[in-house]
C-alpha cells in the first residue's frame, strides 16, 4: 500500500500563523497542499470575468477572450482581455486621486484632482479598440516569450472622460515637446518600489488627438480596477500599451520618452523584416505606432456545424489602427477567392467596424471560413504569420474558423 505524505510538522506551524486559528485535522493535510485558504482568489469572480475567458497568467493577471466571446458591437467588461505588467493598485482612495502634469516640456508643474478634472473640462466618449501588441503571438515560430495570446486580446469598448489635449491647452506645453508618458499606481512584482512596472508614451500629436482621452468611465460606469480605475489614458488604434492604466502623473517629454517598456525589444519591432529568430541590434528596432488592420469572426463560434442547403450568417469586426477599414471579404476556399461582406462604418474614428456575411456551400463536408480587411491605403491583412520579430508582435493573420456541412 502506498503511504500518504504528510505536511511537516514545521510547514504546519507556519501555516497556521498565516491563517491564524488552529487548522483543525492539518496533519492529515498532504505534503504540497495548499489550504483553500491561501489560494488566490477566482480570478473570474474578483475580475467579474466570464468562466469562458482564458487565464495566461497569475502573476501578474492576465486574461483572453475567445472569437466568439467577442461578439457584441461594445465589448462589455465579462469579456474585456486583462493585460498586466504589474500588481494592480490596492486600497485606491478616489476622493484623494490626483494627477500631476510634468515633464521637460511643460511650462509649468500642474496636479488636479479626479473632481477638478471632471469640473473643469468637457466630458467626451469614445468606442475606442484597444489591441494588445502581442496579441496573435502564440503563432510566431521560432516562439516569442511572453503571453501566449491566441486571438482575444482586443476590445472595443466606449470610453467617457476628458481630453488629454484640453488639459495640456490649460497648463501650456513647451515649443521642443515631442512626446508624453504615463506614470501609474500599479507596483512592480520585485516589490521594489522605486520601479515602474510600465511608463509608455506617444508623439506629442497623437496625444493631442480629439479621441485621445484621460477616461474615468467605461461603457457608462466607473472602470473596472483591473482595467484601470479610477483615470486611465486611452490612445485608440495603437497598441494598448499605450494606454496607461491607473494614471497618477503624465510628463511631457523633449525626447521620446525612455520609461520602461520603451525601449529594447519591447514594444518594438525590427525597421526592416528580419528572418525568424534573426537577432536585431538595437538600432535596428522601432516604436510600434499605429496597430495594423486586422478582423475576428465572431459568430459563429469555430467549429459550428450546418445543415446541406443551408446558408450560414457570419460577423465579426474589422480595424485598422489609424486607419479607417475600407473592405473587407471572405473566403471558403482556403485563400482562392473572396467574396465582399456587408461593412458598417466605425461609431466613430478609432473604433472597430461591425461586418456581416450570408455563406453559401457547394456541398457537405469540412470548410474554414477566412476573414480578411483591406484598410483605407488598401493593405491587406496577410492570410498566414507575417514578419517574424523578438517578441511576437503585430500578428494581423486573417482569422479563420471551422465549419462542417452534412
Ligand atoms: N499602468 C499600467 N497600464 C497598462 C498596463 C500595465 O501593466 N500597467 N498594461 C498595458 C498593456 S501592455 C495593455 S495591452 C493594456 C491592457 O489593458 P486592459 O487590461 O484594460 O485590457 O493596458 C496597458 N496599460
Ligand atoms: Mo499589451
Amino acid at each position: 500500500m502506498r503511504r500518504r505524505s504528510f505536511i511537516k510538522k514545521a510547514a504546519l506551524s507556519s501555516l497556521t500563523t498565516i491563517i491564524g486559528v488552529e487548522i483543525v485535522f492539518g496533519e492529515m493535510m498532504p505534503l504540497g497542499y495548499t489550504p483553500l485558504a491561501l489560494q488566490d482568489p477566482d480570478p473570474f469572480q474578483m475580475f467579474k470575468k466570464d468562466k469562458e475567458m482564458v487565464v495566461l497568467n497569475d502573476k501578474p493577471w492576465n486574461m483572453e477572450a475567445q472569437a466568439h466571446l467577442l461578439d457584441e458591437k461594445i465589448t462589455s467588461n465579462k469579456y474585456m482581455f486583462i493585460r498586466n505588467n504589474g500588481k494592480v493598485p490596492e486600497d485606491i482612495d478616489v476622493g484623494r486621486w490626483t494627477v500631476t502634469f510634468d515633464g521637460e516640456s511643460i511650462q509649468q508643474e500642474k496636479t488636479y484632482s479626479l473632481q477638478e478634472l471632471k469640473s473643469k473640462f468637457k466630458p467626451y466618449s469614445y468606442q475606442l479598440t484597444l489591441e494588445c501588441g502581442g496579441n496573435g503571438r502564440s503563432e510566431f515560430d521560432p516562439p516569442a516569450k511572453g503571453n501566449q495570446w491566441t486571438v482575444g486580446a482586443v476590445s472595443n469598448a466606449e470610453w467617457t472622460g476628458v481630453r488629454l489635449k484640453d488639459i495640456l491647452e490649460d497648463i501650456g506645453v513647451k515649443k521642443d515637446a515631442v512626446y508624453v508618458a504615463y506614470h501609474a499606481a500599479d507596483t512592480h512584482l520585485s516589490g521594489d518600489p522605486d520601479k515602474e512596472p510600465i511608463s509608455r508614451g506617444v508623439p506629442l500629436q497623437k496625444a493631442l488627438q480629439d479621441e485621445t482621452l484621460l477616461a474615468y468611465q467605461m461603457n457608462g460606469e466607473d472602470i473596472p480596477l483591473v482595467h484601470g480605475y479610477p483615470l486611465r489614458l486611452v490612445c485608440g488604434g495603437w497598441p494598448a500599451s499605450a494606454s496607461g492604466k491607473w494614471i497618477n502623473r503624465i510628463s511631457v517629454r523633449n525626447k521620446v520618452h525612455d520609461g520602461p517598456k520603451m525601449t529594447g525589444s519591447s514594444y518594438r519591432v525590427p525597421c526592416e523584416p528580419v528572418g525568424p529568430g534573426e537577432k536585431v541590434k538595437d538600432e535596428d528596432m522601432c516604436i510600434i505606432e499605429s496597430m495594423p488592420v486586422k478582423s475576428l469572426i465572431t459568430f459563429p463560434k469555430s467549429g459550428a456545424m450546418i445543415k446541406p442547403g443551408r446558408k450560414l450568417d457570419i460577423r465579426g469586426h474589422a480595424w485598422a489602427g489609424e486607419l479607417e477599414v475600407a473592405k473587407i471579404e471572405y473566403s471558403i476556399d482556403f485563400g482562392g477567392t473572396w467574396q465582399a461582406c456587408t461593412l458598417e462604418s466605425p461609431a466613430n474614428r478609432l473604433a472597430w467596424q461591425h461586418f456581416s456575411a450570408q455563406v453559401s456551400f457547394p456541398k457537405k463536408g469540412y470548410y474554414e471560413v477566412w476573414a480578411k480587411a483591406t484598410d483605407a491605403e488598401g493593405n491587406s491583412q496577410p492570410m498566414l504569420v507575417p514578419g517574424w520579430n523578438p517578441k511576437g508582435y503585430l500578428n494581423n493573420a486573417c482569422h479563420r474558423i471551422a465549419v462542417k456541412v452534412g
